[in-house]
């Protein structure tokens, strides 16, 4: 990619967005185009398109997404399906139409079905069915993707895809109720440790497995993704690092200094099982991740401590 290339980046103050952002500017790519959701509606197609028009973008990032945890997603699986499915087909359809020369869309390995082989190959898509908890999400992502893939066949364009594992750091939502889990647990532990509490109440049995990453590796997959001349339509990016959620739980209460016991409320969904996505076809092209959980950890819990004193926490 040059460096002058002009990169719109959709979601640009999530997460994701925000740190795809960064690294495009520590990586020295200048003109990058950004819209807050007032100024464009990704829910409406008519004003995407117009969009692309006037703006004439070469390349797309789209990390723009409704997102979050499992209390999110399996109490409005219709919103997530509806909002995320019209997000897709707006900024990839529009973007196609405009001329676009090449775009990344950014998914989840909630994609895959929930008894999938693990560690998760990209093969195992559509091969049985998705984990019910998030599924309105999964299908939306499946659909964006595949319109990528679509796209890329029927006009040559070089649309193609990410999915990363569950994803963490600077920027996260700490919503209790609709959060996901890494950065809700550091909310918890953190409340407890500030107010003196000495139990914290974590959601199903502990049992689940899942894999973390930090977003700032994923940045790094971004990057190197859209500096492959031909990359493969999908690809995994995963950290490699495995958890069970009771694991994850001690390793956040001792990052945060607490000294809460943990209870589980087992009447809580556990969700899928176990997670952990294949990275053997990203590695094999050359990319790793960098950011252990334990020093990703400590990084979040500054991050957080750092947006609670400046306000800038998203709760
Ligand atoms: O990140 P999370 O909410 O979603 O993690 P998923 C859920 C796991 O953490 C379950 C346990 O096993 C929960 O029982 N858990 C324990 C908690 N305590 C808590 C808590 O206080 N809050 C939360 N949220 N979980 C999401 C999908 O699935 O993964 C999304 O719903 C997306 O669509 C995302 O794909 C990456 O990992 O289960």
């Amino acid at each position: 990619m040059r460096k002058d290339a002009k990169i719109y980046v959709a979601g640009h103050r999530g997460m994701v967005g925000s740190a795809v952002c960064r690294a495009l500017k520590a990586a020295g790519f200048g003109n990058i185009v950004t819209r807050t959701h007032a100024e464009l509606d990704l829910l409406d197609a008519k004003a995407v398109r117009e969009f692309y028009e006037a703006e004439k973008p070469e390349v797309a990032v789209i990390a723009a997404a409704r997102v979050g945890g499992i209390g999110a997603n399996s109490s409005a699986n219709s919103l997530f399906l509806y909002e995320n499915e019209m997000i897709a087909m707006n900024t990839v359809w529009a973007a196609a139409e405009a001329g676009v020369e090449r775009l990344l869309f950014l998914g989840s390995t909630c994609i895959y079905p929930r008894l999938a082989p693990q560690p998760i190959p990209e093969s195992a898509l559509l091969t049985s069915e998705l984990e019910k908890t998030n599924e309105g999400y999964a299908l939306a992502k499946i659909s964006g993707l595949k319109l990528c893939e679509f796209l890329r066949r029927e006009r040559g364009l070089v649309y193609h895809s990410l999915m990363p594992t569950n994803l963490y750091g600077p920027g996260d939502n700490y919503d209790i109720v609709h959060g996901h889990v890494l950065p809700t647990l550091i909310r918890k532990f953190e409340n407890a440790r500030n107010l003196g509490e000495n139990r914290v109440e974590l959601w199903g049995t502990g049992s689940a497995i899942r894999e973390f990453l930090h977003v700032d590796d994923l940045a790094s997959a971004c990057l190197f993704s859209l500096e492959l001349d031909n990359p493969p339509d999908l690809m995994n990016v995963g950290s490699g690092e495995e958890v069970t959620i009771r694991h994850l739980a001690e390793l956040v209460r001792e990052a945060t200094g607490s000294t809460a016991e943990i209870v589980w409320d087992a009447t809580k969904p556990d969700g899928t099982p176990r997670k952990l996505c294949d990275t053997a076809l990203i590695r094999s092209l050359g990319w790793r991740s960098k950011i252990a959980l334990k020093e990703g950890l400590a990084r979040t819990v500054a991050a957080y401590r750092d947006e609670v004193a400046t306000g800038a926490v998203r709760l």
